[in-house]
Formats: C-alpha cells, sequence, structure tokens
C-alpha cells in the first residue's frame, strides 16, 4: 500500500516540485490550493504516476479547511504525509511602514494556516500511530533581517511550532521535519513585491539561487529516511548564500 501525502500550496514552487518528486516515488497526492485550474493541470499530469486528489481551500479559513479535509474518503483520509508549504512573504518594508494588510496575510497565512491544516490532521495521524509532518520554514526563521520584522517573526514561529509539535507528537509515532530554505527562486518575490517582475527578478541576479526541486529533494530524503531517524531541521542555502540577506554575486 504507497504512502499518501497531502501537500498545502502545491499549484506552484516548492510545493508544486515536492508534489512532482513524490509522484516519482510512488506517493499518492492530496494537491491543495486555491488555484483549481493549476492543480487540475498537475493532477492530470501526475495522475499517469499515482493515485491524486485535489482540494481546493484556503488555510487561512478554518471551516473550509476542517471541511475540505472532512471531504475526504476514509482511504484518502489516511495520511501519513503532512507538507506545510503554503505560506507567502507581502511587502518588505521597515515595520514603522508596515502595511497592516500584508502582516495579516503573513500571520494568517503562514501561522494560524499551517496550525489549522495540522490540527485537522493530526488527529487521525495520532489515531493511526504514525505520521510525518514537514513544516517549510525558512531562513528568516532562522535570522531575523532589515524590513522583514513581520516575514522573519511569522517564519520564527513556524520553527516554534515545528519544535512544540515534535515534543507533543514524538510520543504518537509521529515525525517532525523543519525546513528552511533560503533564496530559492519561485514565485516567491513577485508575490513579495506585489507583481513588481523587475524588482523580483533582480532578487535572484548573479547568482544560482536554489530551485525548488533542491528543497524537494531535501523533503523526499526526509521522508524516505529509515523508520528509526527524523530529520528535525535542514537550512539550507544557495551556495553563493552565506545568511538570508547576504549574497554573493558576479
Ligand atoms: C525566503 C527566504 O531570505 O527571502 O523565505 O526570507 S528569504
Amino acid at each position: 500500500m504507497s504512502r499518501i501525502a497531502l501537500i498545502t500550496g502545491a499549484s506552484s514552487g516548492i510545493g508544486k516540485a515536492t508534489a512532482e518528486a513524490f509522484a516519482a516515488i510512488g506517493i499518492d497526492l492530496i494537491l491543495c490550493g486555491r488555484r483549481q485550474e493549476r492543480l487540475e493541470e498537475l493532477a492530470q499530469s501526475l495522475g499517469k504516476l499515482v493515485q491524486i486528489t485535489v482540494l481546493i481551500f484556503d488555510v487561512r479559513n478554518y471551516q473550509e479547511v476542517i471541511e475540505a479535509i472532512n471531504s475526504l474518503s476514509p482511504e484518502w483520509k489516511s495520511i501519513d504525509i503532512l507538507v506545510n508549504n503554503a505560506g507567502n512573504a507581502h511587502g518588505l518594508s521597515p515595520i514603522h511602514e508596515g502595511d497592516i494588510a500584508d502582516w495579516d496575510a503573513m500571520i494568517d497565512g503562514n501561522v494560524q494556516g499551517l496550525l489549522y491544516v495540522s490540527k485537522a490532521v493530526i488527529e487521525g495521524m495520532i489515531e493511526r500511530g504514525k505520521g510525518h509532518i514537514v513544516n517549510l520554514s525558512s531562513v528568516a526563521g532562522k535570522q531575523t533581517y532589515a524590513n522583514g520584522a513581520v516575514y522573519c517573526a511569522s517564519k520564527k514561529a513556524v520553527e516554534a511550532i515545528s519544535e512544540g509539535m515534535r515534543l507533543d507528537l514524538t510520543q504518537y509515532g509521529i515525525k517532525v521535519t523543519n525546513i528552511a530554505p533560503g533564496a530559492v527562486e519561485t514565485e516567491f518575490s513577485l508575490v513579495r513585491f506585489k507583481g513588481d517582475e523587475a524588482r523580483a527578478s533582480k532578487v535572484y541576479e548573479g547568482f544560482d539561487p536554489l530551485l525548488a526541486q533542491d528543497i524537494a529533494d531535501a523533503i523526499v530524503y526526509a521522508v524516505n529516511a529509515p523508520a528509526r531517524v527524523t530529520i528535525a531541521d535542514l537550512t539550507i542555502y544557495a551556495s553563493s548564500q552565506s545568511a538570508p540577506t547576504i549574497i554573493f554575486r558576479k
């Protein structure tokens, strides 16, 4: 019987790359997100390799989360791996110039959303006495940088939640892995800079940024580790990067 993984934010970036990497090793997928068309497209292409189901919901809305998870059949509810990938940065500005809507989006999406989905999935993992939760943090959760206080705070919260989950859930046979990527070239900067392509592409200029696939590879490593092994924490930088905002560019 193959494993089942639920991936949030599966329509693009690290979530999509993880779906592709999981499909390649035979893990059945529950693809979650808000962009139905993209998810259906991904489901169609990966459906040649594994069983797929698609759930459309916003992680920030607890009711939507619960209804979506409850709509799964008993077989699909038996989730082995939860990848809490959904999350974004919104804006990059000094704290006194921060936009309240940006703050809400980051705290609600990156922190509350992760908690809501986890709550909906953990119960079943405890009943089955097994499971693996992979939380996507960031190097921003390790080190705060100027103009990023709220995004960094949201990712520090993810770090704390990963630690807390591990403390509370290890006794039930549930592994918790926290992954902190550095500069990954995805839609991340485009979202942060509200569609400003010129500004977003500058972030990845003059060096080789990480690819979403690099992070997916690390996630595969964590979920394929032997039963006796928990990969607790991985921090992954681009090889030209030594801290969140220190990048050696050509
Ligand atoms: C993304 C990495 O350094 O832009 O989480 O915050 S960083």
